[in-house]
């Protein structure tokens, strides 16, 4: 790739913001933030099997999940770049039990707030698996001082900014400010995302599905018929479709979004709103599958549309083409005798 032809992210973000007289440049700066705390933490990850950074940290975060040292790594980096940043006045993180509220006056003026996943999938990285942070961005509704709980509890529709990023065999930052979405890939020699994914959408025809099969006894009747739907042979529909689960969402969404495919975490009997937080998982990549023309549901309602009650609520999520979201709202619509 010559010179010439790289559009970096700065680049990028600055030529849309200049479509947007009334831009001041506070969410370019945000999410410039946020890309300059995801470099910090993939070079931490990428080191993880040399320094000590990887095992437990010996503590629980609010989930009553072993934190691992690169999970409270990763946390830190990314609430010392937003309020450092001064762009954000609140951060809602799935490491911490309550928000994260700027209160010195430089960060109080912060006119947005960020919900994260500072790094999702973390069991997964003694194994070397992809991972990723999950983030979304809201516009505050309290008016003075640091952010407050109500600037968290926004539904989904109400986020001007999200994305994730994804350390995998390459570093990727995929985002949308709601008008289409855009993937740029870390050159890590010169520390800069570069344009690498214009203008993302899931591609037609979908051929993909996942889901954690070993669990397929306790979820819902619509779900069982849909898995046993993907699988029937019927070259019209281009069925049976390949199953492929990681089990890192962020890495199991993104390689849906670039081949095409659904990823389903349902409610089971044990954890009928399933495992995925609201806030900081569903959300973020609801907002990017809608913008890539896709679709994201509980399994009957839009998660956009979601209200959230609380910071660390679950829902289920079904998420990918339209077509097929649709179709197992169809399967999870009858009745289980059906
Ligand atoms: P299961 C990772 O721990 C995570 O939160 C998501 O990234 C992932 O999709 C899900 O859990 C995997 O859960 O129950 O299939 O192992």
């Amino acid at each position: 790739m010559t010179l010439q032809r790289i559009k970096t992210l700065t680049q990028f973000i600055v030529e849309r913001q200049s479509q947007y007289p009334q831009a001041k440049g506070a969410l370019t700066r945000l999410i410039n933030d946020i890309a300059t705390a995801a470099k910090i933490v993939n070079r931490e990850i990428n080191a993880a099997g040399l320094v000590d950074i990887l095992g437990f940290e010996g503590a629980d975060n609010i989930q009553g999940e072993a934190q691992k040292k690169l999970d409270v790594y990763a946390n830190e980096r990314f609430i010392e770049a937003l309020k450092g940043g001064g762009e954000c006045c609140a951060i809602a993180s799935e490491e911490n039990e309550k928000i994260i509220s700027f209160q010195n006056e430089f960060s109080e003026m912060g006119k947005y707030v960020v919900a994260i996943d500072p790094l999702d999938g973390s069991s997964n990285i003694e194994a070397n698996v992809s991972i990723g942070t999950v983030f979304s961005i809201y516009r505050r509704i309290s008016d003075l001082g640091g952010g407050k709980l109500e600037d968290m509890l926004q539904p989904g529709i109400n986020i001007v900014a999200a994305g994730y990023v994804i350390y995998g065999s390459s570093t990727m930052l995929v985002y949308s400010t709601g008008h289409g979405v855009n993937g740029f890939t870390l050159d890590p020699s010169v520390g800069i995302f570069c344009l690498s994914h214009p203008d993302m959408r899931f591609p037609e025809p979908p051929t993909i599905y996942s889901i954690n099969e070993g669990k397929y006894a306790s979820f819902p009747a619509g779900v069982k018929k849909y898995i046993k739907y993907c699988q029937v042979e019927d070259p019209v529909s281009f069925r049976p479709y390949t199953s492929r689960y990681i089990g890192s969402m962020v890495a199991d969404f993104h390689r849906n979004l670039i081949k095409g495919g659904i990823f389903m975490y349902p409610g089971t009997t044990k954890q009928p709103k399933g495992k995925l937080r609201l806030l900081y998982e569903c959300n973020p990549v609801a907002f990017i599958a809608e913008q890539a023309g896709g679709r994201a549901s509980d399994g009957y309602k839009r998660i956009l549309e979601i209200e959230p009650k609380t910071l660390h609520q679950r829902s289920p999520l079904f998420i990918g083409p339209k077509s097929m979201v649709e179709k197992v709202e169809e399967f999870l619509s009858k009745p289980a005798n059906d």
